[in-house]
C-alpha cells in the first residue's frame, strides 16, 4: 500500500469556490462576464459568490486541517492580483494568498499552486488572449509577480490547468467562457503560445526558486484496454498517444483533448508529426520553433494527471476501436463513465513514455448529495468511487510507476462551469444559500485511509 511519504491532498480552483468577485479591486474575469449571458451556464448560476471561500479562510483551512491533508492544491485568480492581467497589482488581491498561504503552513498543509486554472484576465481577452503573440510574456509577468509574493513559502507549482479544456472547450466547442468558435488554425497558434507561457512561466519561476518543483495538470485522457491480449495493450497504448493516427474516420476530428498533442511538446521536445505536416504554416517559422521548444520542453519536476473516466478499447486491425457499452454500466451524476480502470492503466502509460514524477492532480466524481434528515450526507457512491480508483492507483504504485501524490477533486462543492452549481463533486457539502459547510460520510472516509496511512 501506499507508503508514508505519499501526498495525500485535496484540490479546488479559484473561480470555482472564491467568490468575491467584485472586492477589494479584483479585475473581471472571462466567465464573470461569460456567466452573465444566457444560455451559457445552466440555470444562469455564476460565481460571484460561490462557497464565498474568499471571506471564509479560516473556515476552509479548518476544514482540511481536520481532514488531515498534507496537501492542498488551489488555483489564484489572475485578475485578483492583476486586475489588467498586466501592469498594477492589488495588493488586497496578492495579501489574501498571503494570508491564505500562512494559514495552510501554520495548519501543517503544504500548498499546491495552480497559476491558472481558466478564469483569464477579460482586458486582456480583449487584447487578443492566446492569439496574441505577447500572451506568453503576459503569463510569465503575473508568474513574476506571484512567485516573488510566495515564492519563500510555497514549494510546489502548476503552471497550467488543463489547457485542453480553457482552450478546446473555450475556443473550440465553446461550451466554456469566453465561448468561441475558432478555426482548427487559431487553435493551434493559441495551442502554441499556451506551451510556451508554461515555458516561460517555469523558468520565471525556476530563476526565482531554484528548488522549487515545478510541474502542470492536464487532462489525462486514459483508457483501460478490452483484455490483457497484447494487441488490446497496444491498442489502449495507441489510443492514449496517437490517436489520430489510430482513428479511421477523421470527418470531424477534434485533436483538442489528444494527450500527444499537448504532452508531447513539453515532454518530448516536439508537436506530433500530424500537427507539423497539417499545419506547419501556423507555427512560427523553423529558427523560431527551435526557439521556443527549449523554453516549451525544458525540464518539469513532475507531471500532474486529471484522471475521471475513460473508454475499455481494443485493437482493430491498424485501427483502434471504442468498445460499445454495456448495458446497465455505472455511471456518475454528471454521466462519467465509473471506470477505475484509468487509474492503473493511464499512470502506467505515462509514465513509461515521460519518465517523470506523477501527481494525480484531480480525480473524484459528481454525485446526486443532500443533507438528509438526520444532519448528515450520506454519499456512499463516492466512497466506493474513490475505494476502487485508489485500489487502482495503489496496484501501479506497487508496480514502480512513480506516483508521488493524490489530490481528490474536490473539498467542496463548487461552481461546475457550465453546469453550475448542479454537480456536487465535494467531500464536503455546501448550502449555497446560507454557505454552510457540511463534511459528506466520503469526507470521514477519506480522513480515516489518510490517517490510518500515515
Ligand atoms: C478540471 C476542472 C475542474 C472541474 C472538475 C470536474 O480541472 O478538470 O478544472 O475544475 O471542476 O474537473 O469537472
Amino acid at each position: 500500500m501506499f507508503d508514508q511519504s505519499f501526498i495525500w491532498g485535496a484540490a479546488t480552483a479559484s473561480y470555482q469556490i472564491e467568490g468575491g468577485a467584485y472586492d477589494d479591486g479584483k479585475g473581471l474575469s472571462v466567465w464573470d462576464m461569460f456567466t452573465k449571458v444566457e444560455g451559457k451556464v445552466y440555470n444562469m448560476d455564476h460565481g460571484d459568490v460561490a462557497c464565498d471561500s474568499y471571506h471564509k479562510l479560516e473556515e476552509d483551512v479548518a476544514i482540511l486541517k481536520e481532514l488531515g491533508v498534507k496537501a492542498y492544491r488551489f488555483s489564484i485568480s489572475w485578475p485578483r492580483v492583476l486586475p489588467n492581467g498586466i501592469g498594477e497589482v492589488n495588493a488586497k488581491g496578492l495579501d489574501y494568498y498571503s494570508r491564505f498561504v500562512d494559514a495552510l503552513l501554520e495548519a501543517g498543509i503544504e500548498p499546491y499552486v495552480t497559476l491558472f486554472h481558466w478564469d483569464y484576465p477579460y482586458e486582456l481577452y480583449k487584447k487578443g488572449q492566446w492569439l496574441n503573440d505577447a500572451s506568453s510574456d503576459w503569463f510569465a509577468e503575473y508568474t513574476k509577480v506571484m512567485v516573488d509574493c510566495l515564492g519563500d513559502r510555497v514549494k510546489h507549482w502548476m503552471t497550467l490547468n488543463e489547457p485542453q479544456c480553457f482552450i478546446g472547450l473555450g475556443y473550440f466547442s465553446g461550451v466554456h467562457a469566453p465561448g468561441h468558435h475558432y478555426s482548427a488554425f487559431d487553435i493551434i497558434r493559441m495551442t502554441h503560445n499556451t506551451l510556451l507561457a508554461h515555458g516561460k512561466s517555469l523558468k520565471v519561476i525556476k530563476d526565482a526558486r531554484p528548488e522549487a518543483s515545478v510541474g502542470f495538470a492536464f487532462v489525462a485522457n486514459a483508457v483501460v484496454p478490452k483484455s490483457l491480449e497484447q494487441a488490446d495493450v497496444d491498442a489502449a497504448r495507441d489510443f492514449m498517444f496517437n490517436r489520430y493516427e489510430k482513428t479511421e474516420n477523421k470527418d470531424d476530428y477534434d485533436f483538442t483533448f489528444d494527450n500527444d498533442y499537448w504532452y508531447d511538446p513539453i515532454m518530448l521536445g516536439k508537436y506530433p508529426d500530424w500537427v507539423t505536416k497539417m499545419y506547419r504554416d501556423y507555427l512560427p517559422e523553423e529558427e523560431q520553433l527551435r526557439k521556443d521548444f527549449e523554453l516549451i520542453s525544458q525540464k518539469v519536476d513532475f507531471i500532474g494527471l486529471n484522471l475521471y473516466q475513460g473508454p475499455v478499447v481494443e485493437a482493430d486491425g491498424p485501427y483502434v476501436k471504442v468498445s460499445k457499452q454495456k448495458p446497465g454500466q455505472p455511471f456518475t451524476a454528471l454521466n462519467w463513465l465509473v471506470s477505475e480502470g484509468i487509474m492503473y492503466w493511464g499512470t502506467k502509460f505515462m509514465y513509461e513514455r515521460y519518465q517523470t514524477p506523477i501527481y494525480i492532480t484531480e480525480n473524484g466524481l459528481s454525485n446526486k448529495d443532500w443533507v438528509s434528515l438526520d444532519g448528515k450526507v450520506h454519499d456512499e457512491g463516492r466512497i466506493d468511487f474513490l475505494d476502487r480508483y485508489l485500489r487502482q492507483l495503489d496496484k501501479s504504485y506497487q508496480e514502480g510507476n512513480d506516483i508521488r501524490g493524490y489530490f481528490q477533486w474536490s473539498l467542496l462543492d463548487n461552481f461546475e462551469w457550465a453546469e453550475g452549481y448542479k454537480e456536487r463533486f465535494g467531500l464536503v457539502h455546501v448550502d449555497f444559500e446560507t454557505g454552510k459547510r457540511t463534511p459528506k460520510e466520503s469526507y470521514y472516509w477519506y480522513k480515516n485511509l489518510i490517517a490510518s496511512k500515515n
